[in-house]
């Protein structure tokens, strides 16, 4: 399938989703979200895709923002349908039973650093920017910044951010805990990928299992979240990841899941 905002291609498991539109710095309009949409049925419906990763096409940009030139036609029932999108798409990334990586590759501002912040977690390249300046156009971040970043950053940190708008280098992004590792840019992908394999490697059935139990444990209280974790333990009792992996160990081979 060819898409016109955005690449899309598997290799060795890992699927990798390119934002790729250069000369708006991909920014993100009406048309890339529902081609984003188009890559996450196909990667739903691909057990062969084990990982998912997005980055930004070039070098400069990971994902502007939205596309300002598209919001300034939204009226308020438009905007309510536009960012209505953005959150059920965004949302899909985290109920996606494999790992979804960003690779923040340059600017990732307002839209930009709200798709990373839905991802299972951010590896950035030392050029990278980050920021919510939506509060210099006058609006708030409407793809689910306020909630994503103040679950990850604590919400102090998340009104200094919003309130000010300013942009912060990925230094300051791994402090703040937005970011896991900081690489140079010729080394941001390989670090990736080699993050994606060895989840890749790991059982299918566990890597869904410890996904769904952090992501339906966060929106809970500590007790609700450990009876997830109980079923979910369970689940993985039953399947062939749980045999193959306790056997491996016991014949002292490595495990090699399905
Ligand atoms: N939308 C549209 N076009 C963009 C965007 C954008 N977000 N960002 C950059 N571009 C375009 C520029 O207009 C320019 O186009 P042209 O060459 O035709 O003039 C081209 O990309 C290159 O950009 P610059 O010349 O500005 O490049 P610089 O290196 O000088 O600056 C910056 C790079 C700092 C990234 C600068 O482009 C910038 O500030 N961009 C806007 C960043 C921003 O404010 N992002 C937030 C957008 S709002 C948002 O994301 C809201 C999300 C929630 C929506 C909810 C739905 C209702």
């Amino acid at each position: 399938m060819t898409f016109k905002h955005l690449n899309f291609d598997v290799s060795d498991t890992i699927g990798t989703l390119t934002f790729n539109r250069p000369k708006a710095l991909n920014a993100l309009n009406h048309e890339l979200i529902l081609e984003m949409g188009a890559v996450l049925d196909l990667v739903e419906q691909d057990q062969g895709v084990r990982a998912l990763v997005l980055t930004g096409a070039g070098d400069k940009a990971f994902v502007a923002g939205a596309d300002i030139s598209e919001l300034t036609k939204l009226d308020a029932l438009g905007a309510k349908r536009f960012a209505k999108l953005g959150h059920r798409t965004f949302a899909r990334m985290e109920t996606l039973p494999i790992p979804v990586i960003a690779a923040v590759n340059g600017f990732a501002l307002g839209g930009g650093t709200e798709v990373a912040l839905a991802c299972d977690f951010i590896y950035a390249s030392e050029k990278a920017v980050f920021g919510l300046p939506e509060i210099t156009l006058g609006i708030i971040p409407g793809f689910g910044g306020t909630q994503r970043l103040a679950r990850v950053v604590g919400p102090n940190r998340a009104k200094e951010l919003i309130f000010t708008g300013k942009t912060f280098s990925a230094s300051e992004a791994l402090t703040y805990g937005l970011v896991n590792q900081v690489c140079t840019p010729e080394d941001l992908m390989e670090t990736v990928m080699k993050t994606a394999k060895a989840m890749a490697l790991k059982g299918r059935v566990c890597i869904q299992a410890a996904k769904e139990s952090i992501h339906n444990g966060l929106s809970v209280d500590l007790e609700t979240g450990c009876k997830i974790e109980i079923n979910a333990f369970a689940l993985c009792m039953a399947s062939p990841d749980a045999k193959e992996g306790t056997q491996a160990f016991l014949e002292k081979r490595k495990a090699k899941f399905l």
